[in-house]
């Protein structure tokens, strides 16, 4: 039986997704997207859960499509692009950015094409040291996919943006670090435990609240200030009806540590 190219694992509150594929650095197949379309499905589902962690085995987070399908003869019609976005990269990263929980990223190893802007498309970045991110679509005549256009010059700026989409130079995790790209670099061997200490800690913090912080950070910078004035009072609203806020003004006036439900 050949084995699962996604691998699912709910503990303590955390959903840890794993991409499979380490002999191809995890590079995305169809059959891959579809299972990992399935297992984020479950994620929702699950109540219990509230934190995703999206990791890589092996040595390589995610190289992107993989290319192995791609090559096309002489004479031979190439594959619909944008056929294949529209099935599985787009509804991907909108997945991740709508699911009502932190999403973390644990960047284990390279991120290159579609692998690094999944990657960027997390709410919360670490890297290993030796990670890297490579925007690699433009050696192969492509453009950045899964929504790179939009993340990069949000996270590092038009001028980064541009030099990155249009050289595919590889930015070390420091580097991106250093430029606002994620949030931190660890030392490789304490990536997988900090990453994992980080998702049960956000596990037990006020789910719905956080997800209201996503939403509202996720659209400022398309906003003008009255509209995210508005969009934060009516989310503070919702947020000032959840049970957390009450427990959360509770425990501070009873000087004692919150128990968050994530509701
Ligand atoms: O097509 C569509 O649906 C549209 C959507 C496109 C989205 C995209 O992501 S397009 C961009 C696709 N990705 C790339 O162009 C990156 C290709 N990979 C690389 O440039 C390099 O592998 C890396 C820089 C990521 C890592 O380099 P290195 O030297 O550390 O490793 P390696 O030796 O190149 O790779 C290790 C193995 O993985 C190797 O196989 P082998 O020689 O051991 O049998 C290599 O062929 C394989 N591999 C790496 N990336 C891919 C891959 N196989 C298939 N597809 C890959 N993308």
């Amino acid at each position: 039986m050949s084995e699962k190219t996604i691998l699912l694992d709910i503990a303590d509150g955390v959903a840890t997704v794993t991409l499979n594929r380490p002999d191809r650095l995890n590079s995305f197949t169809a059959a891959m997207h579809e299972e990992l379309r399935g297992a984020l499905a479950a994620v929702r589902e699950d109540k219990t859960v509230r934190c995703l962690l999206l990791t890589g085995a092996g040595r390589g987070f995610c190289a992107g499509q993989d290319l192995s399908d791609r090559a096309v003869a002489p004479g031979q019609e190439a594959p619909d692009l944008g056929a294949s976005i529209e099935t599985n990269y787009n509804p991907l990263v909108r997945t991740l950015r709508e699911l009502p929980m932190p999403v973390i990223c644990a960047v284990n190893g390279v991120a290159a094409g579609a692998g690094a802007n999944i990657a960027l498309a997390c709410d919360i970045v670490l890297a290993a040291r030796s990670a890297s991110f490579i925007q690699a679509f433009c050696k192969i005549g492509l453009i950045p996919d899964s929504g790179g256009t939009w993340t990069l010059p949000r996270l590092v700026g038009h001028a980064r943006a541009m030099g990155l989409a249009m050289l595919g130079d590889k930015v070390s995790a420091e580097q991106a670090a250093a430029w606002g790209m994620i949030w931190k670099a660890v030392d490789d061997d304490k990536l997988a435990e900090e990453a994992g200490a980080l998702a049960r800690q956000l596990a037990t913090q006020p789910t719905h609240g956080l997800a209201l912080i996503k939403r509202a950070l996720n659209v400022s910078l398309d906003n003008d200030l009255d509209s995210q004035l508005d969009l934060e009072r009516d989310l503070q609203r919702e947020a000032g009806r959840t049970r957390d806020y009450r427990e959360g003004v509770a425990a501070f006036v009873g000087k004692r540590v919150p128990k968050f439900e994530g509701r």
